[in-house]
């Protein structure tokens, strides 16, 4: 596909803390890897697996679900690069009790799955849809039932269409409906649904879908940028003080997609890039929950969007950050482009992943430092990592020792991070299954297990196996 400005497949982070690890965007091989000195994980260390509701469950038209901002989206004709759909996915509305006997056969703790808004609450407002409930409390129920927690997502970019239609993010009074939705949720689950998380990676559905339309809703609007942004962050204020209202006994979090954003070839006027994309993608986010504020960097998209009183409701004590972490970002300075900001390769001779993006798991190390160093330490469950196959229609590669290279050398990091001083809680790979990855539609495939669409059959891959042994031992293998 072909990508203006900001691209998800280009994209990376931060100048912070990068000169300091001397990744600075110079070319040359850089030192991506961690040391730690111990390789143990403690024992009550959380392991799971991450998934969301429209890449999985399928069975759209069931049980009363309304349309989402995706199922819109994915009919365009082109959007989705194998003109596939999320129809049936992984088929995990019918047969969520085959996922969660994979969760119990690897031994993990923990499941986060996200819970589809338009289920609940099929015009996104008003009247509930208590057999879109259903669904999740049986879930909720079968989870518990092999001893696995879990934790929900509320809101994995699926807005109600019907929300969309009154604008969307750009409209304030979405950030009330999602407090509305939290406690319609709360409500129903509470007394046995303890962890929450209340947004995924805010940033991509807002770049992505809002300003370059690569994903739902499909917009191409910078101007969406502030607003979208600013309600996003005051809807998850919202629905963190609607659950807290609700029930003494959560916890709850939400997670943020974090990268290094880097100038490309250490460039001083790519700088201004990376700073700006900083801005944008990360600390438009961690500012008003950790400190009640914007970067400056953000004013003139936030003209007239932010009103008295709104940054004491975004600010808010979480109970844990979600971290998700793939890969940095590298940027140039493009004048051409709304934002200035355009993508830009990684160094030469770097390791690339399927997305073309830098395998550097020193970069997650570098943003959970961010979180430790200038936003109060707080405590930190990293939500998602995880690397694709190579894209393409072919079959799953079973024997995926490249995925196990990539998750152990994260979890290097994670070690690392924790020796640093970070309570990191626990480790989420995304994902179990093969699934719907957006845009990619299935020629991206993420999973510990493989998902046949012809015929329904899952098969383990090596990955699974492994990453069930250091569930079992929490101790990190030096070599696959
Ligand atoms: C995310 C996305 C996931 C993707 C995963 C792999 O939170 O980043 O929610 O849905 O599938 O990141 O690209």
């Amino acid at each position: 596909m072909d990508h203006q400005g900001i691209s998800r497949r280009g994209l990376a982070g931060l100048a912070l803390g990068g000169a300091a690890l001397g990744l600075s965007g110079c070319e040359g091989k850089p030192d991506t890897e961690l040391h730690p000195r111990s390789r143990q994980f403690p024992k009550d260390f959380v392991w799971g697996v991450a998934s969301a509701a429209f890449q999985t469950e399928g069975a759209l038209d069931v049980d009363g679900r309304g349309p989402s901002v995706w199922d819109t989206f994915e009919k365009k004709p082109g959007v989705i690069v194998d003109g596939s759909d999320a129809s049936v996915a992984t088929d995990s509305y019918r047969r969520y009790a085959d996922d969660i006997d994979l969760i119990a056969g690897a031994g993990l703790d923990a499941y986060r799955f996200s819970i589809s808004w338009s289920r609940v609450l099929p015009s996104g407002e008003g009247a509930i849809n208590s057999a879109g409930l259903d669904h999740y409390s049986r879930m909720v129920d079968g989870l518990l039932a092999k001893g696995i927690t879990p934790y929900a997502t509320l809101f994995h970019w699926d807005l109600p269409q019907a929300l969309q239609d009154k604008g969307g993010w750009k409209n304030r009074d979405t950030a009330y409906r999602l407090a509305d939705y939290a406690h319609a949720v709360v409500d129903r689950l509470g007394d046995r649904l303890k962890r929450y998380i209340i947004l995924n990676e805010a940033a991509v559905h807002t770049v992505f879908g809002h300003v370059l339309g690569e994903q739902a809703p499909g917009l191409k609007d910078i101007g969406q940028l502030g607003p979208v942004t600013h309600h996003m962050n005051l809807g998850q204020g919202l629905a963190i003080q609607a659950l807290r209202a609700a029930r003494s006994d959560l916890s709850v979090g939400t997670t943020m997609a974090l990268q290094p954003c880097r100038p490309a070839g250490g460039a001083l006027w790519n700088r201004l890039a990376s700073d700006g994309l900083d801005a944008l993608w990360n600390r438009a986010w961690l500012d008003p929950l950790f400190k009640g504020a914007y970067p400056g960097a953000m004013d003139d998209f936030l003209k007239g969007v932010v009103r008295d009183g709104d940054l004491a409701i975004t600010r808010q004590k979480v109970d844990f950050l979600g971290v998700n972490y793939y890969a940095p970002a590298y940027v140039r300075l493009d004048l051409a482009s709304a934002s200035h900001i355009a993508p830009a390769q990684p160094p030469k001779g770097a390791e690339l992943d399927a997305f073309g993006r830098h395998i550097d798991p020193s970069g997650l190390f570098e943003v959970l430092e961010m979180v430790r160093r200038y936003y109060g330490n707080p405590p930190v469950m990293i939500t998602e990592n995880g690397a694709s196959d190579p894209f393409g229609k072919g079959p799953a590669i079973i024997d995926d020792t490249f995925r196990i290279n990539y998750l152990r050398r994260h979890l290097e990091a994670v070690l690392a991070a924790r020796e640093a001083g970070s309570p990191i809680g626990g480790y989420f790979c995304w994902t179990l299954l093969d699934n719907f990855e957006w845009d990619l539609g299935y020629t991206s495939k993420f999973g510990l297990v493989s998902h046949d669409r012809a015929t329904g059959v899952r098969t383990q891959k090596a990955s699974y196996a492994w990453f069930k042994a250091l569930a079992a031992s929490g101790a990190l293998p030096s070599s696959p």
